[in-house]
């Protein structure tokens, strides 16, 4: 299936799975983060919480991927990941392979779940710092390689405003 790219609100997003730019607490934040836990509600806190409570006590490293409940959000499921800081990485190609894991491991999430849809925002170029044109080529470039072994997810990219979007797609020759 072709990859869906919108300009909008992922809170709005009528997907099986939403992916959450959050970080290692999981605890919530600005951002995305803020939004989604603000629309979604205290369910998905309270199975933050939970998650802390047992397989992440230590906090959700970064590159990897939880799910949880979307709370009141249309989305059935939140995958929580945690994108690298764009300058802390230790040298820019450890970024580029820590944003790669955090779109392979949210796609992994979602074929968990069993969802056939799933819907990602521009993971770490916001607060993160992660320049949008490189970390715009790593998610693309990440998602076409896992579709080439599973075809029919439909996966979006969502972008809060037409200028990200247009960063995005010239990125990307599209
Ligand atoms: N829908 C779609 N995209 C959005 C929305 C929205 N509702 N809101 C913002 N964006 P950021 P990060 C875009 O900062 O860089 C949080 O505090 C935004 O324009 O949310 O991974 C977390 O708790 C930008 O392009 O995520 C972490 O501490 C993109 O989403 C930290 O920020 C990502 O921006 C994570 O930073």
């Amino acid at each position: 299936m072709p990859i869906r790219i919108e300009t909008g609100d992922i809170t709005r997003a009528r997907a099986c799975a939403i992916v959450n730019a959050a970080n290692s607490s999981c605890m919530g934040g600005g951002g995305v983060d803020g939004a989604i836990h603000r629309a979604g509600g205290s369910a998905i806190l309270e199975a933050c919480k939970e998650i802390r409570r047992t397989k992440y006590s230590e906090g959700l490293p970064t590159g990897q991927a939880v799910a949880t409940t979307a709370g009141r959000l249309p989305a059935k499921y939140v995958i929580h990941t945690v994108g690298p800081i764009w300058g802390r990485c230790g040298d820019e190609a450890r970024c580029d392979a820590l944003l790669a894991d955090a779109y392979r491991n949210s796609l992994q999430e979602v074929v968990k779940l069993g969802c056939d849809s799933v819907v990602f925002p521009a993971i770490s170029t916001g607060v993160y710092g992660f320049p949008p044109e490189r970390a715009a080529r790593i998610a693309y470039r990440t998602v076409s390689e896992f579709l080439k072994t599973h075809p029919d997810m439909r996966v979006t990219f969502i972008f809060h405003s037409d200028h990200s979007r247009r960063i995005f797609e010239k990125a990307n020759g599209l």
